[in-house]
Order: C-alpha cells, then sequence, then structure tokens
C-alpha cells in the first residue's frame, strides 16, 4: 500500500533497471551506436551521387572535402556504430544466456573509455586533420588523437570481450560439468575471436602511428602498418557478422515460430570461424609488394576454408526457417517462403539481411580468388561488395534485432511495425540497386576512393561513362535515404515513446536447439574453448610468421603526407 504513495513516474523509472540494470548499460550503447549510424549513413547518398557524377559536395559548407566525408561515413558506420552495438548487444546476450550480471562498474567504465575515444576521434576528423578513411593507411598521416581515439575504442571493446569471459568462468565453477549454453557459446567464441585478431590493430597503433604522429619517430614502413592493419582488418569483418549470426541462430527460428536444426553444427561453425577468421588477411595484400606470392595463395587458400562456416549457416538457416514454414503450411518447392512471418518486422528486416549475405558472400569469394582479384581491386567492386555484407547482412541485422530489443530493453511499444517494415524493404532495396550499380562500375574499371564527379578537364570521360550502373549506384543511394528517415522515426519514436510499465518484459526471442542426448560427448569436446583458442593462435602464427618476420626484418621507413 505504502507503494502507491510514490509517484508512478518515479516507481517505473526505477522499476525498468531494477532487475536487470546491465539492461541500462546495453541501452546506452546501443544508442549511441545508432545515433554514430544516423550521421554516418546520411552522409552515404553524398558518396553514391558522386559516382553518379553528381558532386553535391560544392554546396556543402560543413564538409570541407570529399575525402572528409567519406572518412566520416567509414569511420561512424564500421567502426563506430559496430563496435559500440557490438559491446552492448554480445555483453547483454551472454548475461541473460547465463543469468549472470556483468559488473557495473566494469561496464560503464568501459562506455565511457569508448565514448572518450570517439569525442577525440571524432573531433580530429571534422577539425579536418585526419582524412585518412577508415583504414588509415600510412604514408597518409592522420593527428595522433584520431589514432588514439579509435584505440580506446577497441581498447573498450576487448575489455567487453573479458568481461564475458569472467562471467562465462564464474558461471562454469557454479555450474561443474554442464554444457555452455548455446547463445553464451556463440557470444563467448566471437569474444576470444576478437581478443586474438585484435593484435594487428592494437600493435599498428601503439608501435607505428602513435609514436610517428606525435612527431617521435620521423617516418613508418607503409607495408608493415598495411599488413598488421589486415591482420585485424580481415576479421573484423566477422566480428561484425558473428553477432548478426549469434541472432540469425539463438532467436531468429523462433520469430517465425520455428526452431534451430542443429545446436552441435551451429558450435561447430563458431569453432570454425575462431580458427580461420584470422590467418586469411593477406587476400586484402594480393597487390601489395614486398610479400612472396606463396603467402599469398596459403591465405587465398585459407579464405576459402573461412567460407564453409558461412555455407553451412546458409544451410542450417534454410533449413530451421523451411521446417517453419512447412509446419505453418506451406508446401511445394517454395510454398514455405510465404509462410514465414513476413508481417513481423524483425523477421523479415533479418531474412532480407540474408538474402542480400548470399550475393555479399558470392562476391567475396570472387575477390578471394588470386587471378580475378586483380580484376577488381580497389575498384567501386569492393564497395559494392561490403555494403552487401557489412552494409546488408549486418546492418539490416542489428535493424531487425533493434526492433525487440529496444521495446525489450526499455519497456517501451515500437513506435509502427509498418514503418518498421517499410524502412527495412527500403533498405534492402536501395542496396542491392546501389551495390549492383558499384560492382558494375567496378567492372568497367572507375577507381574507388576517387571523386570522380570533380575530374579535372583532361581526366573528364575517363572513368564513370556506363550510363546505367551511374543511375543506379545514384538511385540506390537516394532510396536509401528513405529508409534512413523512417527508421530513425521508429528508433527514435520508441527511445521517446511512452513507458508501457505495467506490462511484463516483451522476452527475448530465444529459438528452441535441436540436439540429442548422443550429441553430448562432441559438446563437451566443443566447450574446452581455450584449447581451441590456443590452435586458432597457433595457425594464425603459422600463417603470418614469416611474413611479418620479413617486413620487420627489412624495414623502410617514409615520413608522412597529408594530402588536404
Ligand atoms: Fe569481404 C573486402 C573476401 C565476407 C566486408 N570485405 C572487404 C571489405 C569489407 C568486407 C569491408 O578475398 C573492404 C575492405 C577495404 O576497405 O579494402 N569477404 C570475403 C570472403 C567473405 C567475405 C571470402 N566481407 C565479408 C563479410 C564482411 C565483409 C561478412 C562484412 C561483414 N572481402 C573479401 C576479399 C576482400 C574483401 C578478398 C578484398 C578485396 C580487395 O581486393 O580489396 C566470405 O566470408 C563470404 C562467405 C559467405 C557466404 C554466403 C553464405 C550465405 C548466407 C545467407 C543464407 C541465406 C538464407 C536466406 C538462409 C558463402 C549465410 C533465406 C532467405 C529467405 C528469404 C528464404
Ligand atoms: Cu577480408
Amino acid at each position: 500500500m505504502a507503494v502507491s504513495s510514490v509517484p508512478t513516474s518515479v516507481r517505473v523509472k526505477s522499476d525498468v533497471y531494477v532487475a536487470h540494470p546491465e539492461k541500462k548499460v546495453t541501452l546506452y550503447f546501443v544508442v549511441t551506436g545508432f545515433v554514430a549510424l544516423l550521421i554516418g549513413a546520411l552522409i552515404g547518398p553524398l558518396q553514391a551521387l558522386n559516382y553518379a557524377g553528381i558532386n553535391v559536395y560544392q554546396y556543402l559548407p560543413f564538409l570541407k572535402s570529399y575525402y572528409q566525408g567519406l572518412t566520416l561515413h567509414g569511420v561512424l558506420n564500421v567502426l563506430v556504430f559496430t563496435t559500440f552495438f557490438i559491446c552492448g548487444w554480445l555483453l547483454y546476450i551472454p548475461a541473460r544466456s547465463l543469468d549472470k550480471r556483468p559488473s557495473m562498474a566494469m561496464a560503464w567504465t568501459i562506455y565511457w573509455i569508448m565514448m572518450g575515444g570517439l569525442g577525440m576521434a571524432g573531433v580530429a576528423i571534422i577539425a579536418n586533420t585526419s582524412n585518412v578513411l577508415y583504414t588509415f593507411y600510412p604514408p597518409l598521416m592522420g593527428h595522433w588523437a584520431f589514432y588514439l581515439g579509435l584505440a580506446l575504442v577497441v581498447v573498450g571493446s576487448l575489455l567487453t570481450g573479458i568481461e564475458v569471459v569472467r562471467m562465462w568462468l564464474s558461471w562454469k565453477r557454479e555450474n561443474p560439468g554442464k554444457i555452455t549454453p548455446l547463445p553464451a557459446y556463440m557470444c563467448l567464441l566471437t569474444w576470444l575471436m576478437w581478443l586474438l585478431a585484435s593484435l594487428g590493430l592494437v600493435s599498428e597503433v601503439v608501435f607505428l602511428l602513435l609514436p610517428w604522429s606525435m612527431g617521435l619517430v620521423d617516418g613508418v614502413d607503409p607495408l608493415l602498418a598495411r599488413t598488421l592493419f589486415w591482420f585485424t582488418g580481415h576479421p573484423i569483418v566477422y566480428f561484425w557478422l558473428l553477432p548478426a549470426y549469434v541472432s540469425w541462430y539463438a532467436m531468429f527460428p523462433k520469430q517465425t515460430g520455428g526452431e534451430l536444426v542443429s545446436d552441435p553444427l551451429t558450435r561447430l561453425v563458431f569453432i570454425f570461424f575462431l580458427l580461420f577468421s584470422t590467418p586469411v588477411g593477406l587476400h586484402h595484400q594480393f597487390s601489395d609488394p614486398g610479400i612472396t606470392p606463396a603467402w599469398k595463395l596459403v591465405h587465398s587458400t585459407l579464405t576459402s576454408l573461412v567460407a564453409v562456416p558461412s555455407l553451412i549457416t546458409a544451410f542450417t538457416i534454410g533449413a530451421s526457417l523451411e521446417k517453419a514454414g512447412r509446419e505453418n503450411g506451406g508446401r511445394g518447392l517454395l510454398g514455405w517462403i510465404p509462410k514465414l512471418n513476413w508481417r513481423n518486422a524483425s523477421f523479415t528486416a533479418q531474412a532480407l539481411a540474408m538474402f542480400s549475405f548470399i550475393f555479399g558472400g558470392a562476391g567475396g569469394v570472387v575477390n578471394a580468388s588470386f587471378g580475378l582479384n586483380a580484376v577488381v581491386h580497389n575498384t567501386t567492386w569492393v564497395p559494392g561488395h561490403f555494403h552487401l555484407t557489412v552494409g546488408s547482412a549486418v546492418k539490416l541485422s542489428f535493424f531487425g534485432i533493434a526492433f525487440w530489443l529496444l521495446p525489450n530493453l526499455t519497456r517501451k511499444k515500437l513506435f509502427s511495425n509498418g514503418m518498421a517494415l517499410a524502412s527495412s524493404w527500403l533498405w534492402f532495396v536501395g542496396m542491392m540497386v546501389f551495390s549492383v550499380g558499384m560492382h558494375w562500375q567496378g567492372i568497367l574499371a572507375v577507381p574507388r576512393r576517387a571523386h570522380v564527379s570533380n575530374l579535372s578537364a583532361n581526366l573528364v570521360g575517363a572513368y564513370s561513362d556506363g550510363v546505367i550502373p551511374r543511375f543506379l549506384t545514384g538511385f540506390g543511394g537516394v532510396i536509401l535515404l528513405f529508409a534512413v528517415i523512417l527508421f530513425f522515426t521508429v528508433f527514435f519514436g520508441t527511445l521517446w515513446g511512452k513507458r508501457v510499465h505495467n506490462e511484463d518484459e516483451v522476452e527475448i526471442p530465444w529459438a528452441p536447439a535441436h540436439a540429442t542426448p548422443s550429441n553430448n560427448r562432441i559438446l563437451k569436446v566443443m566447450d574446452h574453448v581455450f584449447i581451441w583458442w590456443a590452435f586458432s593462435a597457433f595457425i594464425v602464427a603459422a600463417a603470418y610468421g614469416p611474413t611479418l618476420f620479413n617486413i620487420i626484418t627489412n624495414t623502410m621507413r617514409v615520413p608522412g603526407w597529408k594530402l588536404w
């Protein structure tokens, strides 16, 4: 009775986070990530119009150049949005799956370290000091605050990973002999992969870029920097993809009323990613001199191996969907597809994400082949590829997750399922159209990262002469602008909506996963994650050791350049 004297608004506020204080920090991570995406995505249509031959940059006083815009676009969309979202998502899901609470002091410290880093890097870019794009290849030299800021964001992600490992170890102590629940297992392996994979980027920034940009050393070896960058730069794409896979495996089948067809196969997929995500980075450096073709070929071959877990995923998730569709009455070869839960925005966003990944993955296999890479490398084909992968498969999945996660975290209703559906379809169509244009222009040898809408008189007509692909690229970008407006209306509409305080928590849609008692032995072997981790470190050392040794013992330092 005494409670009724407390004003409703006060009572409700505290109720939401009392049982699960990790919800609040997760919300902060997720919202910060999405705000970064909003800014980054609004710059996207400008890049698309550039490739349609329309130079919008000349009318924008707040962006000094195409390269400043492209740096902001890339850094915010693929480094900031992803890392913030993932630190929230891959902290919350293992916590709920293990029924453990992360250290709140640690989680908030991580959040504020990352915010500090974001602030530093953001100011450095906006002040026009660091137009070095999201790959920051030397000898282009940015401000030290740019490198330090991004390093702090990465440090935050590593601390989150360590916190998840700590939670898991404590769960193991309390549950001796038990097998880790599948959702927590997937998150744990993703973090272990990242804790190893990030070594390259961390050493590049700490030992090369920071001392150089602070003026402590007079030069840096571009080949060494690039090799360390791609040591992390390839596995980072799985650091973005696997959190989407967590949702595809652990929740998505349930969202259409089905179950995951195999628990052990899912764990096998994640072990594969742990083993083979990292020793493949040289497939970004096929054209770099100073690395022997033999090692490039080894990485090319290992890349074919890292496509295997995604092919298994296509099979497992496809089978889970087909089973659900047939149980809903679907008949014939494809008749189960219309029987899926297409009215639900969270389901639809993720289904469209998967569909786009079929084409993104196929393009990746083209990139990875030694010979074909020479045709597409450094052309617009490559951004075409990654707008289907990270831009569609990953981003649309995160949209779909947000459609249930925001209501779960805040006890507020999704602003509009209809609008959420429309934003997902528009994003999907926009990205498909844009990517067809970009792949096509790439085959016509249009270079990536080039201000082609502003060529000097003697170069006009040298590239971008395909009218149809040019149109598709630009038109795709315009569709995406509408998708962004709709999505963020739903996002902020939900966030600022009224709290439905007397309802129970919106449930996390955990999907049941099929396993038989005879699977127990293999599941136990798979649960020895540190042995798998050690094995992966060994493969990485073997695949990179000779190349890194050769480069380090033959370094050639060059001074920095600022071309803006
Ligand atoms: Fe990539 C370049 C090779 C996957 C991102 N990639 C990039 C860059 C980025 C990127 C950002 O080998 C540019 C970096 C830069 O700035 O220079 N990539 C691959 C390969 C894969 C691959 C082999 N990439 C990704 C993913 C990314 C990503 C994932 C982000 C998240 N990539 C390369 C190479 C380069 C490259 C070279 C360098 C190019 C160069 O020259 O610079 C593989 O992992 C792909 C395997 C995927 C599949 C698809 C499986 C399909 C599934 C969907 C099933 C659908 C269902 C739906 C079930 C085999 C799982 C049913 C639906 C219904 C509606 C019923
Ligand atoms: Cu890669």
